[in-house]
This record gives structure tokens, C-alpha cells and sequence, in this order.
């Protein structure tokens, strides 16, 4: 299909025309930029949260109950979920997807699973694209759910405006979400499983780390309570949720935040197509290939050679 047909069928609020356009970025076909490209100025307009912490602490549950209650509240939902070890994708993996049954007929509400398929350096990228076609296609909110396991999950969760934690009660006293990083950049703190020993030991764990934290903003992450089978703490969690997004705004944070996102964003997208040019002209030819045989045999050096050929190519340009 082309990125004109795909475009204009996001636009038009087709969910085929959206999951498709998902498909392309998971595969990166380069239609997939030229109609992200298109969809760009209609892009910015929603809530992006992301929802992190270790397997098992109920973050799909989380979501759905979150889902449910923001329904409730007349918001259109996108959810996307990452899961960098499941080489499966576009479709909902099997738990989310029983859990996800009910919001699946409601056609506010649009799901999609993210796998890695063996490309995990582009699974950042990939998902932030697909949460940039949710926005155009005119989701409010879009929810980003991802497994707690490290570098990866920081990645996906610098793209949500709003980040939520999630933690268990008895997760061993470390502390595992705050040994990963993830500390610095929790919006809010959910200690799910109240209803098993130890919740209210866990909420004074976390607080108490707070208080040594550094603060960067205004903003203290609060620290709550739920119980995501019953849905208990659940609308205090979209209360939080509606809160934050609010503070953001006021605060000019949304402001700062879109402005370092997008200079990222750019810088990294000049990089990576220079690099690719740079590349492609060079790779293959004999000068190239003679001259890593010299840097290999030490009768020249790699930073003399890396400016001589950036130099080369730039001033080619000029002309
Ligand atoms: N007791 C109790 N169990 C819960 C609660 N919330 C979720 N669970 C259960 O915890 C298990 C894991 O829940 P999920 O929602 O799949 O957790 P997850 O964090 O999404 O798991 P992964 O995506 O695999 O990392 C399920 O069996 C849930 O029913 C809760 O508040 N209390
Ligand atoms: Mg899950």
C-alpha cells in the first residue's frame, strides 16, 4: 500500500490502516517513514504513559483496570506492549490478551504488541514510531507498557510524558526497580498486590529512598497502592495520572521536555542518515578498502583517516 493511502486511511480513524502502518515500522519498510513523515504535524496531541517494573508485578492488569476506569472517563485509549524477549509481534501475546478481551470489542480502545524480532537496538525506535501513528490516528492516551529488565525498558519509557512504576510487595529488600535505573525517571510509584503481606512496608521502602533522592523538578513521585484484581487504588492511580499531566503543563516541563526530545530526536536521525550516505558512497570502492588495510597494518591511524574522509565528503557536497 502506499504511504498516501495509509496516511489517509490513519487519518480517517481506519484501525486496519493503523495496525498496517505499525507492521511497516516493526519491519522497517521505508513507506513507514515517508507516512510517519506526513503524519507528523498531526502528532503531539496525546498523553503518552508509560508503565514499567518487574515481570510478573501486574502492569497488564494494571493497564487494563487503567483502561477501564479512563474509559470510563471518556478518554480514547491506544496501549502498546513491549516485550523485548518475545520474538512474536502484531498481535496481543496470550495473557494480554485474555486480560485485553474486554477493551478489544470496545473500538475506542486499540492494542498492539511489540516483539523484538531479533533487532533490539531498533525496538526503541520502533516503538516510539508506533506510539507517534497511535497519536496521529487520535488516541488521547496512549499507554506503553514494557517489561522492567534493563537498558531497554529506559529506552521505551523516555518517550512517555507520564511514567509509572510498578513494584510488589517482598520483592526482596534491594529494591529492583530502583537498582535498574528506573529511580530517577518514575513519575508515580504503584506498590501493586496490597492485598499480600508486607504493601504498606514496601510504600515506606520507597518513600524513605525518596527522601535521600535528589530531587530534580517539584514534582515528588507519590507512592500508591493497588490491588489490580479488584481494581482497588485504581482511580486514585488516573487521579495521580491526570495530575501529573497537569503539572507538566503548568510547570512548562511538557515545554522543556518536547524541546530536548526533539533536538534528540533530530540529532539522532542527521547521525544515523550521514552515516548511512557517508557509508554507502564509501563502502566497496578500492580507496576505502586500502585504506583500512593500512590502518590495519599501522602505516596510517583511524582519526587521521576518519577526518580526511569526512573532509572529502563534505567538501564533495559543496560543489
Ligand atoms: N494477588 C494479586 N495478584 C495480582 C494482582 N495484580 C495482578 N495479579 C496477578 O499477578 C500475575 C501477573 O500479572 P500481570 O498483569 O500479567 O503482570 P505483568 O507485570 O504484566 O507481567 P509480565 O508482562 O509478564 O511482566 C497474574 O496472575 C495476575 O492475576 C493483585 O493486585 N493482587
Ligand atoms: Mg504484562
Amino acid at each position: 500500500m502506499s504511504a498516501d493511502k495509509l496516511v489517509e486511511g490513519v487519518l480517517k480513524g481506519k484501525r486496519r490502516s493503523l495496525a498496517r502502518l505499525i507492521s511497516m515500522i516493526e519491519n522497517e519498510d521505508p513507506s513507514a517513514d515517508e507516512a510517519l513523515s506526513t503524519l507528523y504535524k498531526h502528532t503531539g496531541k496525546a498523553h503518552v504513559i508509560g508503565v514499567t517494573g518487574p515481570p510478573g508485578s501486574g502492569k497488564s492488569t494494571i493497564v487494563a483496570r487503567m483502561t477501564a476506569e479512563l474509559r470510563r472517563r471518556v478518554r480514547t485509549i491506544g496501549i502498546v506492549c513491549v516485550d523485548p524477549s518475545s520474538p512474536f509481534s502484531g498481535g496481543a501475546l496470550l495473557g494480554d490478551r485474555i486480560r485485553m478481551q474486554e477493551h478489544t470489542l470496545d473500538s475506542e480502545v486499540f492494542v498492539r504488541s511489540m516483539g523484538t524480532r531479533g533487532h533490539l537496538g531498533g525496538l526503541a525506535r520502533a516503538t516510539s514510531d508506533a506510539v507517534r501513528a497511535i497519536d496521529a490516528f487520535g488516541k488521547d492516551i496512549v499507554i506503553v507498557e514494557t517489561v522492567g529488565a534493563g537498558q531497554s525498558e529506559v529506552e521505551v519509557v523516555e518517550l512517555a510524558h507520564t511514567v509509572i512504576v510498578t513494584d510488589v510487595p517482598g520483592s526482596g529488600d534491594d529494591i529492583q526497580a530502583i537498582k535498574a535505573g528506573i529511580m530517577e525517571i518514575a513519575d508515580i510509584f504503584v506498590v501493586n498486590k496490597s492485598d499480600l503481606d508486607g504493601a504498606d512496608k514496601k510504600v515506606t521502602e520507597i518513600n524513605a529512598m525518596l527522601d535521600i533522592a535528589p530531587n530534580m523538578e517539584d514534582w515528588r513521585p507519590p507512592v500508591l497502592l493497588t490491588n489490580a484484581n479488584s481494581g482497588e487504588g485504581i482511580p486514585e492511580l488516573v487521579d495521580k495520572i491526570e495530575e501529573h499531566m497537569k503539572y507538566l503543563h503548568e510547570s512548562g516541563t511538557l515545554e522543556t521536555r518536547g524541546l530536548k526530545r526533539s533536538r534528540e530526536e533530530l540529532e539522532k536521525l542527521m547521525e544515523y542518515k550521514l552515516t548511512r550516505e557517508l557509508l554507502t558512497k564509501l563502502q566497496g570502492t578500492r580507496e576505502y578498502d586500502e585504506a583500512i588495510k593500512k590502518i590495519a597494518e599501522r602505516k596510517d591511524d583511524p582519526y587521521t583517516v576518519a577526518e580526511r574522509l569526512i573532509a572529502e565528503f563534505l567538501v564533495k557536497h559543496r560543489e
